[in-house]
């Protein structure tokens, strides 16, 4: 698969997604949402890709938000339907991933690549990087998700703090809310990254996708997710990797998903 605006490699189950616009700090324009999205496509039913790593090319920038060039003319109508489509095609489609997805954040995560990082499933940052919501200085909103997400993350009173004041903060500050889970040397965070990659590998596809999809139920407050927990549960049972995974502890030897 060709693509102009990202590159896919995949390697020992791993898929290395990079956004290659380091010219404009690696900003989504359409034209890289749309990419994105036929690649998680071709991964979603791919058997030999298990993980999947986004991250942004160069060493300054992870995703330096949408890109303000293109929507900059955009009126009520094509702006509510930029944030429709991103939602769909991209950001709902990565939070509900099967696959577990990690995001690199190798620099500059701000608005929409804030919001790209908040909507995978683990975030890893280098020491360098910097992460915000700087909208409301452009007289906007966070609309990939933003204001869903980050409070879901980090809580309500932080998330308004940050959203509101658009202000900047460091890869410490984010790790103390808990916005990422592990912090770097920058040049060690595709290494970081590949070994959280190879933890996950080792664990139950199955499982992992039934761990995504419930989770993702417990923000949705019209869904009994307790409900969906007990079938799902029951429905490991029916499934190969249960049989692997407790023949393998039975037997005294690692299993193999
Ligand atoms: N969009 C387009 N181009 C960008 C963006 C961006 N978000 N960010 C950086 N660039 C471009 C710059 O314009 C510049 O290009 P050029 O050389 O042609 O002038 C190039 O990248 C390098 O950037 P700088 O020279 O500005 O680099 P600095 O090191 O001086 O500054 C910053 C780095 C602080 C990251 C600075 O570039 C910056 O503030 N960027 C904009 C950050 C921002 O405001 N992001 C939020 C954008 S809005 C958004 O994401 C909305 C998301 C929700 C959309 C919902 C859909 C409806």
């Amino acid at each position: 698969m060709n693509f102009k605006n990202i590159s896919l490699k995949n390697k020992n189950k791993i898929s290395l997604l990079t956004i290659e616009r380091p010219d404009n700090l690696n900003a989504l324009n359409l034209e890289t949402l749309s990419e994105i999205n036929k690649a998680l496509k071709s991964l979603e039913f791919d058997n030999s890709v298990r993980v999947i790593i986004i991250t942004g090319s160069g060493n300054k920038a992870f995703v330096a938000g949408a890109d303000i060039k293109e929507f900059s003319k955009y009126s009520k109508k094509e702006g509510e339907e930029m944030a429709r489509s991103g939602h769909q095609k991209v950001f709902n489609y990565i939070d509900s991933f099967s696959k577990p997805i990690i995001a690199a954040i190798n620099g500059y995560a701000l608005g929409g690549g804030l919001e790209l990082a908040l909507a995978c499933h683990i975030r890893i940052s280098g020491r360098n990087a910097k992460m915000g919501f700087p909208e409301t200085t452009l007289g906007l909103i966070p609309g990939y998700g933003g204001t869903q997400r980050l409070p879901q993350i980090i809580g309500k009173g932080r998330a308004l703090e940050l959203i509101l004041t658009g202000k900047m903060i460091d890869s410490s500050q984010a790790l103390e809310m808990g916005m990422v889970s592990l912090v770097c040397e920058s040049e060690d965070l595709n290494k970081k990254c590949i070994e959280t990659a190879n933890i996950l590998i080792n664990n139950s596809p199955f499982a992992q996708k039934e761990v995504i999809s419930l989770v993702n139920l417990a923000f949705e407050p019209n869904k009994n997710g307790f409900e969906s927990e007990i079938k799902a549960f029951g429905s490991c049972f029916q499934n190969s990797d249960f049989i692997e995974g407790t023949n393998s502890f039975l037997n005294k030897r690692k299993p193999e998903f």
